[in-house]
């Protein structure tokens, strides 16, 4: 029943509590979003994917749902997203939904029930295990630092919790709890939301008798994400609901899966495996990992671009014919990509977030920006512990830092404003006013400095700015089945300062030259012999002549 729209969408996507703020309490909100709605389509893209707005504790920021069926309230009614949705539609906009149904709240009924006692009928909703000889059934270690058990004595077990301790896993082995999920994916499809963007999905299906995960020496934990990602039921899991739900309606979906290679997208995502379109992969954004695995994703080092377009490129590639690829550079969980790829000095910034924006949207797959980085936004580059608020930085650097000792205070700091998920939640920088126009309250997170000078009424009407040149993106791959469909040729891996690539299609060819360096620097793709550049950051063409961060696409018929 699907059309594949999604195949020609540009997704925009939202974190409510950084949008807009309505009410002037702080906290973005539904109303917020519903009156900024001209603004996404003044951009040009198609759907909008929310994270979550449900009732939650919010210690994950609402990554911990205490009730799938109502509305957080800091975000406002049912009433109120029931006119989001319906304004939305209205103007053309297709809204996505996060799912999170890995875990949910430890305030959710279901785990207020389940933790009671070992006989009540929810007992098995979530994962459950006897010590071991007085201590945690296995190794595994939490994403967010810890283990992934926490003792319940009234029960005189454990439950498993891949992330915090607020957030349990659900027992997907138990078939009440998988339909219990499909009945909440129907009540949102039956309102006519368009798709969901399943978070941790890869993780849903645990490893038969929960084995030990493998453990670096001297770490305190078994890296979790080797042990459960792409578990045994996974593809049974996502058939059921592709079936039970998801293939009655006219949706989208995305799962994202870290750690997953093309060859699981395939899987569960493959034109023919009738499961999800599409993953959120993460090597691209795994590159700089660091060496000593007990740090895992904490370091300050600049990607290589070689790597980079290795990355990028497998996955055009792999998928090609076969399945369908997410192309993202950011989202509320990484830096921004101007400050992580580019360079966000004043100098060159407007020029990297174009070439970035430029090498990313010419891609073949389904482009999503993350609110501001249609603005060129940057990192916040905070320099002290106090100024950040996201559980995963903060435990990070209480285990790193002082349990572990592993790293000194400096260099912690330096790896966290290099890569926490902070940097990506700032408020939404909208104008040169105080609190950027985001709120008049003070806001539940500091502001991006840089909002006087970075914002979007400076940017909408302006024709150089980074959002008129998103505009231009966006609606090049609207008109283009090149872009939409060609297929990938990778040109020079090798080179460690260029990003080079054609594309092809029906006999024509658009060629997409990109330079990650502040040098000028000369390659010859026979430009020369182009019938036209198509889009460029500079005004004029120097031909085989790059300058810095210069991007240039050229169509050849
Ligand atoms: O970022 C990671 C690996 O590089 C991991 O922490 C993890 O895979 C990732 O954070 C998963 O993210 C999703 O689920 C989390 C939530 O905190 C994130 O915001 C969400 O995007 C738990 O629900
Ligand atoms: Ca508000």
């Amino acid at each position: 029943m699907s059309t594949q729209w999604w195949k020609n969408s540009v997704v925009y996507q939202v974190y409510p509590r950084s949008f807009q703020d309505s009410n002037n309490d702080g906290i973005g909100d539904l109303p917020g979003l519903t009156q900024r709605l001209p603004y996404i389509k003044k951009l040009g893209a198609d759907v909008i994917w929310l994270n979550p707005i449900y009732k939650s504790p919010d210690k994950d920021n609402g990554y911990d749902i205490s009730d799938y069926r109502n509305i957080q309230d800091v975000y406002g009614s049912m009433a109120d997203f029931d006119h989001l949705l319906a304004s939305a539609h209205q103007q053309g906009l297709k809204l996505l939904m996060d799912l999170v149904v890995n875990h949910t709240s430890d305030q959710h009924d279901w785990f207020q029930q389940s933790r009671q006692s070992r006989d009540n009928p929810y007992a098995d909703y979530y994962i459950w295990r006897d010590p071991v000889d007085g201590h945690e059934p296995n190794n595994w270690g939490s994403f967010f630092s810890g283990s992934a058990w926490t003792f319940e004595p009234k029960r005189q077990q454990y439950y498993l919790h891949l992330f915090a301790p607020g957030q349990p896993d659900l027992n997907w082995e138990n078939p009440k709890v998988r339909q219990e999920v499909y009945s909440l994916m129907k009540f949102w499809l039956d309102k006519g939301v368009d798709g969901f963007r399943m978070d941790v999905i890869n993780l849903i299906s645990k490893p038969a008798g929960l084995p030990d995960a493998p453990q670096a020496p001297n770490a305190l934990y078994g890296d979790v994400q080797a042990a459960v990602a792409d578990g045994p039921k996974l593809n049974a899991y996502l058939k059921e609901m592709n079936e039970q739900v998801l293939s009655h309606y006219d949706i989208m979906t995305v799962g994202e899966m870290p750690g997953s290679t093309p060859e699981d997208a395939i899987a569960y995502t493959g034109f023919d495996a009738h499961e999800l379109n599409m993953v959120f992969q993460f090597e691209h954004v795994s590159l700089s990992a660091n060496p000593d695995p007990r740090l895992g994703k904490w370091n300050d080092q600049p990607v290589k671009l070689v790597d980079l377009k290795a990355a990028l490129s497998r996955w055009q590639k792999e998928l090609d014919g076969h399945g369908w690829n997410s192309l993202y550079w950011n989202n509320h969980d990484q830096p921004r990509a101007v400050s992580r790829f580019g360079n966000d000095s004043p100098k060159y910034r407007e020029l990297s977030a174009k070439m970035l924006g430029t090498t990313l949207h010419m891609l073949q797959g389904t482009p999503y920006v993350y609110e501001g980085e249609e603005l060129g936004e940057t990192n916040v580059h905070y320099t002290r512990l106090d100024q950040y608020e996201d559980l995963e930085s903060i435990n990070a650097y209480n285990q790193l830092v002082k349990q572990e000792k592993i790293v000194d205070d400096p260099t912690m700091l330096s790896y966290l404003a290099n890569i926490s998920r902070d940097n990506a939640r700032t408020p939404m920088q909208w104008d040169n006013t105080t609190n950027a126009g985001f709120s008049k309250a003070q806001p539940w997170f500091a502001l991006n400095p840089n909002y006087t000078s970075i914002n979007a009424a400076a940017e909408v009407d302006q024709p150089d700015s980074v959002f008129s040149y998103y505009q231009r993106l966006i609606a090049l791959r609207h008109d283009s089945d090149l872009i939409v469909h060609g297929t990938y040729e990778e040109l020079d891996p090798n080179d460690e300062q260029v990003f080079a690539y054609r594309r092809h299609y029906q006999g024509q060819t658009l060629l997409v030259i990109s330079n990650f360096t502040d040098q000028t620097i000369t390659r010859d793709y026979q430009q020369d012999q182009a019938d036209h550049r198509v889009i460029g950051n500079y005004a004029d063409d120097l031909g085989t002549t790059l300058r810095p961060y210069e991007t240039k696409v050229y169509l050849f018929k």
